[in-house]
């Protein structure tokens, strides 16, 4: 069981103290609806450990990091939006917008998305 850090909504979701549509989880990582989907197919995937975002990320993470973007393409294919496309976002502090500091990977898809800047 990770350890649940106080005020985060997402360690509290992991502890299933908050509730969530799951779509997927194991060990490592849990994958659930985004609350305020901006897509068709909104999930968020999120290490069980609790790191605030990108910058906290070490080389002991590496294995952990592989884990969860792969499982991203085996959710996108269950979720059936593997074939159409699909978009990994991670926002990192505040002029990415993040709010809420444990890092997650948004998995969007389900209809164009439309075209980023880079
Ligand atoms: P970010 O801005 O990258 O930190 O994205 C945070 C996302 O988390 C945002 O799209 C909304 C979602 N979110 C926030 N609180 C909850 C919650 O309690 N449950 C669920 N399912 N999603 C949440």
């Amino acid at each position: 069981m990770s350890k649940v850090i106080e005020d985060c909504i997402f360690c509290k979701i992991i502890a299933k103290e908050v509730p969530a549509e799951i779509v997927y989880e194991d060990d490592l990582m849990i994958a659930f609806k985004d609350i305020n989907p901006q897509a068709k197919v909104h999930i968020l995937l999120v290490p069980k450990v609790h790191i605030p975002n990108n910058l906290y990320l070490e080389g002991s993470h590496k294995p952990l990091i592989g884990h969860i973007i792969l499982k991203a393409n085996e959710i996108a294919k269950k979720l059936g939006i593997a074939e159409t496309g699909f978009r990994l976002i991670v926002n990192n502090g505040t002029d990415a917008g993040q709010e809420v500091p444990h890092i997650h990977w948004h998995l969007l898809g389900g209809e164009p998305l439309g075209r980023l800047i880079c």
